[in-house]
């Protein structure tokens, strides 16, 4: 008798599913050499590289005010939180890389409009108060959303996290800090604070994406433990934990609708205009042309910089591209 055909490369990749989805239902970590499905690798480089995409676009809005920060302290704490950005975008595409990614493509990609960043960073920044809003709001929202994700199944991602967590926190008490001193001044500046809240709220929502029952992604990425929340749980724990601060603060959320729901514990919201975020995604926001323009100059225009990097690393490593050993 003929003995059964065997497909070893099916037995294979079963074996190898089965051992992947092991480690994702321990809340073990995948790590680069592991074997992972190509939809979650598919997933993850789209995720990171949208975040990493953020981080770096996001030092437009708060870089403009540098050259007119109102002192040499405030000046101090900008500059660094923005140097922070930078270093977010680097160990987020760094964790990319480890995925097969390729930096510079990622960047042409997030250039040429393929790949997403952030809808929040195509808004304005108008005044110095938007630089505290910014703080507060924005990167309050961000600790909201990254926390859970130190714990994301891709160990690179989740322990690039940490840091970037570390440093968010700072940012976030920065902007508090700000925005308390300016509602402690004058009135003007009492004002130019509830403006920039004004402003700010509702893009802060739309920080965390559509509607749970309008979010393709996130069944799967909760299902593979990237994702650890959805994106309306977030959003609850972000107004959730900024209600009672902007009481501290003495500013008013832009939301008639706002109100506790005693039941629950949970402040509930009024509606989202979620036409808003679709358009600000799709490119049609008030800064979206701007913040591309010049991220398209900043790599165009420093071209020579990884030119010449590039030929003195081969040069030093006997005509090996650069990052390759013997
Ligand atoms: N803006 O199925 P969904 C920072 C896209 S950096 C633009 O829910 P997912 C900071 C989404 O990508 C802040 N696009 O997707 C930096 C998807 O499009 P594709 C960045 C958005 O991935 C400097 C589609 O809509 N933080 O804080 O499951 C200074 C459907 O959505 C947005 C991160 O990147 C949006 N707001 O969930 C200060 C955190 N929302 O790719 C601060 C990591 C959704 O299918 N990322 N989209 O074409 C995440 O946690 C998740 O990717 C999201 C979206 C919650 C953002």
């Amino acid at each position: 008798m003929a003995a059964p055909v065997v497909d070893r490369a099916a037995v294979d990749e079963t074996a190898l599913q089965q051992q992947f989805d092991a480690t994702v239902a321990a809340d073990r970590r995948i790590e680069p050499r592991d074997w992972m499905p190509e939809g979650y690798r598919r997933t993850l480089v789209r995720q990171i590289a949208q975040h990493a995409h953020s981080e770096i676009i996001g030092m437009q809005p708060e870089g403009d005010w540098l050259l007119a920060a109102p002192s040499l302290r405030r000046k101090a704490i900008l500059l660094a939180k923005v140097q922070d950005e930078a270093g977010h975008g680097m160990y987020l595409y760094s964790a990319a890389e480890t995925l097969g990614a390729d930096r510079a493509d990622l960047t042409d990609k997030l250039i040429e409009r393929k790949q997403k960043y952030s809808s929040i960073f195509n808004y304005p920044t108008l005044t110095y108060a938007d630089v505290g809003v910014i703080g507060w709001l924005v990167d309050g929202a961000a600790i909201c959303n990254q926390v859970p994700l130190c714990r994301s199944s891709y160990g690179p991602y989740a322990r690039a996290m940490i840091r970037i967590c570390k440093e968010e926190s700072f940012h976030q008490r920065q902007g508090y800090e700000l925005l308390m001193t300016m509602m402690g001044g004058t009135p003007e500046q009492r004002a130019m604070v509830q403006d920039a809240v004004d402003r700010w709220w509702w893009p802060s929502l739309m920080m965390f994406g559509p509607p749970d029952d309008d979010s393709p992604n996130t069944a799967q990425s909760m299902a593979w433990g990237i994702k650890r929340h959805t994106n309306d749980e977030l959003r609850q724990r972000f107004v959730d934990m900024t209600v009672p601060q902007a009481q501290v603060l003495g500013v008013t959320l832009p939301d008639p609708d706002l109100a506790l729901d005693e039941e629950t514990g949970h402040w509930r919201y009024g509606p989202i205009d979620w036409s808003e975020l679709k358009r600000v995604i799709s490119g049609d926001g008030p800064m979206n042309a701007v913040r591309i323009a010049r991220r398209r100059a900043a790599r165009d225009d420093n071209a020579w910089v990884v030119e010449a990097a590039t030929a003195y690393a081969r040069k030093h490593s006997g005509g090996r591209p650069a990052g390759e050993h013997a």
